[in-house]
């Protein structure tokens, strides 16, 4: 007899604990405030789009970019800037795996008739026009393959500063 009582009243506690456990669940989703970072934007993952910014200052804002194999690149260069292309040009050119930048500005250092891109294009993956302030250039080229980069402005003078890598995984 007593140890049925014992029993039910286990019971009744087990009861009375699920009861009061009846999920009151939240309502209304917290919304995450206005997003600051600055993410890349990928209407797919078979893009991946990249914006460069570079001033009368001399300075890409990003020096590292990671993009994946397999995708295109599509790449936009802004001088935001005022001063004109002959005293302040900037491009954006991404070198051949191993080629260093500050070697391959040197040697387009005379190059200013092709905008200081050399006739033999085997150094370069892909190169933006050379702009003056105000203005911008994108273009389309598909990842390299997996492996590391550099990138450099290569208007005279500018890979001191103007200098870059591109990881691709
Ligand atoms: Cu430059």
């Amino acid at each position: 007899m007593k140890k049925t009582t014992i029993f039910l009243s286990a019971i009744m506690m087990i009861m009375a604990a699920c009861s009061s456990n009846s999920n009151k669940q939240q309502e209304g989703t917290t919304e995450s405030t206005t997003a600051t970072t600055q993410e890349t934007v990928e209407p797919s993952s078979k893009e991946a789009v990249i914006t460069l910014n570079a001033g009368d200052d001399m300075k890409f804002d990003q020096t590292l970019l990671t993009v994946k194999e397999g995708q295109t690149v599509k790449l936009t260069l802004h001088h935001t800037g005022e001063m004109a292309k002959d005293v302040m040009g900037h491009n954006f050119v991404l070198l051949a795996v191993g080629v260093s930048a500050t070697d391959f500005a040197m040697k387009v250092i005379g190059d200013k008739a092709t905008d200081y891109i050399p006739a033999d294009t085997k150094d370069i993956i892909a190169h933006t026009k050379l702009l003056g302030g105000g203005e911008s250039d994108t273009i389309e080229f598909p990842a390299p393959a997996k492996g590391t980069y550099e990138f450099l402005c290569s208007f005279p003078g500018h890979v001191g500063l103007m200098k870059g890598t591109l990881i691709v995984e």
